[in-house]
């Protein structure tokens, strides 16, 4: 296990590569270069520049988070071929600097998404995300992105940037008709263009799953269970083509037993990082994000840990979104405090695992 923590840059986080590095066993992080729209080249220059700065906080850099997917990729229209060029660009530029795993997803118009963005968790005090479908449906899309964008405390959210959100009711039409298949089939032509070269710089590419996990506003959406995981990793027997395993997400769907997707596709060397944190249920498709520890959530730590240990000890994994506690404010998910002890005690178990 490589414990690693994810980093948004100088301008864009409130926690610093200082502190990160302070926070015994954690190695390095994930990064990400928030500025740059789906589709866009990332340049040798600026990634040049993002890398360096991590290593001189003596930290590694061997991972890159969301860089994002062209709509017109996920649509398969025919501009897609230039944007799938440019990801093959960032991919080889990436590359030169180090970076072994990308990770990306496939969710159609929406990233991540949740209705409440710090919700006061009353047992203590302290807040996290939450997410009710029940209150989605009285929502419109617009409705939506203010509130994302008015509990975001003025950062720019991962997959909620403005210049998406401009165009999201005609990207939304665009969907009208567009079914898993066909949606699985523009994901293959995506994978095909893009595996030879991750292949040629030994890059790995970590598919995320949806979030919440399962199809949304009704958009096609197929990385929610292990039956797509399974379509997915057969679109492209490439051994670059791998996943994220992200308990959080794969979990907010309890049809979803997380423990045993991780052995499934961590026996396929399917899994290159991990994202991991734990949810707590108020009924179905209703829950709150939790400190890290079983004792706060309904999943079960260890058998996720222990299924890691087993099938892919070497993954990369990094502590997922925390609460906000001690009177922190930030980016949401995103605080230093909830998620240090969240490494802590990810490795304390580990450590526990390793030599029982
Ligand atoms: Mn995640």
């Amino acid at each position: 296990m490589k414990m690693t923590f994810r980093w948004f840059g100088e301008n864009s986080d409130t926690v610093s590569l200082k502190q990160i590095r302070q926070i015994p066993g954690v190695s390095g992080i994930m990064g990400f270069l928030d500025y740059k729209a789906a589709g866009e080249v990332w340049e040798e220059s600026e990634i040049k520049r993002f890398v360096d700065q991590v290593h001189r906080a003596g930290l590694a850099c061997e991972v890159i988070e969301s860089v994002n997917v062209h709509e017109d990729i996920k649509l398969g229209l025919p501009t897609r071929d230039r944007y799938i060029a440019n990801y093959c660009e960032t991919i080889r530029n990436l590359a030169k600097y180090g970076i072994k795993v990308i990770i990306y997803n496939f969710m159609p118009v929406f990233d991540w998404l949740r209705t409440d963005l710090a919700h006061e968790i009353p047992e203590d005090g302290s807040n996290s995300m939450y997410y009710d479908e029940k209150e989605l449906a009285g929502l419109s899309v617009m409705d939506l992105v203010r509130s994302m964008e008015g509990g975001s405390n003025g950062f720019s959210l991962p997959g909620w940037e403005p210049e998406r959100v401009k165009e999201l009711e005609k990207t939304l039409s665009l969907y009208d008709g567009l079914t898993q298949e066909d949606l699985l089939t523009h994901f293959r032509y995506f994978l095909d263009g893009i595996l030879p070269t991750c292949e040629e710089c030994g890059v790995k590419m970590a598919c995320h799953p949806d979030d919440p996990c399962w199809p949304i506003f009704g958009l096609p959406r197929v990385g929610y269970n292990q039956y797509w995981f399974d379509r997915i990793m057969s679109l492209n027997s490439s051994p670059c083509n791998t996943i994220c395993l992200c308990t959080g997400s794969l979990g907010s769907n309890r049809e979803n037993d997380v423990p045993a997707m991780i052995r499934h596709f961590g026996e396929q060397n399917r899994i290159s990082c991990m994202h991991i944190r734990n949810i707590r249920f108020y009924g179905e498709r209703k829950f709150r994000e939790a400190a890290h520890n079983s004792c706060d959530g309904d999943f079960d730590m260890f058998a996720i840990v222990k299924a890691m240990h087993d099938v892919c000890p070497d993954v990369y994994v990094r502590p997922d979104h925390g609460r906000m506690i001690w009177g922190e404010t930030g980016r949401p998910g995103y605080g230093l405090y909830d998620r240090a002890l969240g490494t802590q005690y990810l490795m304390g178990m580990y450590e526990a695992i390793c030599r029982s």
